[in-house]
């Protein structure tokens, strides 16, 4: 294994077992087991991974930063919970295991979902108790409420439930992307900026790095949905053919898509080497991001 694989192995242990402690040990057993089904089922972790990794670039070492990564995945979850409800995609696997509601009820998978996002901001709370500057809580507080409101995720996903059977333009595509997928992963590294008291100047470069990433991370998503298989996914594939929905293979042509995908990755990686500390960690996350099969 090589030294970054070693280093998101480690990372992944570390985020799953504080993961587990914010699960809550009181409350009616059947929501519980469903965030927890739903927490546990094996995802890759990236955006924590992300916000640690910026963390340990600028070279700061207060554990406190864990909880900002675990809030970020706790509403991921919830995200993807709610996605697979017959309401919005309609989506029998997940993660390679049945989802959410197809294992505990439409009912459960709802509340549990809701319990994921309204737990984040407990965790948010609790950080802002231990991390020693309220203000800077309260920065990632709203940074982190604003990526996952109407104005972020939430807002994608209308956008994207909205797409369904039109032609939309390729900026408009690009607008749902930064919106449902961007918002959250450029807050994963936002979030890691403003805890490991990164400068204004790091702060910018590391936001223009994020902001490629994630839409990079989005096009190779369509473009796995287009060209890969159930079996490496773990995930249906062929749903937004299926569902007459644009992405951007569809919208750009999936040479043209995978053009992009490597020119945004090529123009986060100029970006995150202009910082003044080594960024090879952030530079070899990028590379995973694109070339990642599932
Ligand atoms: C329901 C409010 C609400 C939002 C849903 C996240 C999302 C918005 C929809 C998911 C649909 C989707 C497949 C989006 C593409 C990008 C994405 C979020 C992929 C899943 O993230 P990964 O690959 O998943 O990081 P794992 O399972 O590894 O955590």
């Amino acid at each position: 294994m090589n030294e970054l694989d070693c280093y998101l192995d480690d990372k992944r242990n570390l985020v799953n077992q504080a993961l587990k402690t914010c699960l809550p040990q009181k409350g009616p057993t059947a929501v519980r087991e469903a965030m927890r089904y739903s927490l546990e089922a094996g995802g890759k972790r990236l955006r924590p991974i992300l916000t640690l990794a910026v963390a340990d670039t600028l070279n700061y070492k207060d554990n406190s930063v864990m909880d900002v990564a675990c809030a970020l995945e706790l509403i991921h979850t919830y995200s993807l919970i709610h996605d697979d409800l017959p309401a919005m995609d309609n989506s029998d696997l997940r993660r390679g295991k049945p989802t959410c509601h197809k294992v505990f009820g439409e009912a459960n998978a709802v509340l549990a979902g809701d319990a994921l996002l309204t737990l984040a901001f407990e965790v948010l709370g609790r950080y802002g108790l231990n991390c020693g500057s309220a203000k800077k809580a309260m920065q990632i507080t709203c940074e982190m409420a604003k990526a996952a409101g109407v104005t972020g995720m939430i807002g994608g996903q209308v956008l994207d439930l909205e797409s369904e059977g039109k032609n939309i333009s390729s900026s408009e595509l690009e607008t749902m992307s930064r919106m449902k997928t961007g918002a959250l992963l450029k807050a994963s590294v936002d979030c890691g900026a403003v805890a490991a008291d990164a400068t204004e100047a790091q702060k910018e470069i590391l936001g223009e790095y994020a902001a490629d990433i994630g839409t990079a991370f989005q096009i190779v998503d369509d473009l796995l949905d287009y060209e890969s298989s159930e079996e490496e996914l773990g995930k249906p594939v062929g749903s937004d053919r299926e569902r007459f929905k644009p992405n951007y293979p569809s919208v750009l042509g999936p040479e043209k898509a995978r053009q992009q995908a490597q020119m945004l990755y090529e123009q986060a990686i100029n970006k995150v080497n202009e910082l003044n500390c080594s960024p090879g960690l952030l530079v070899g996350l990028a590379e995973k991001m694109v070339n990642r099969k599932k």
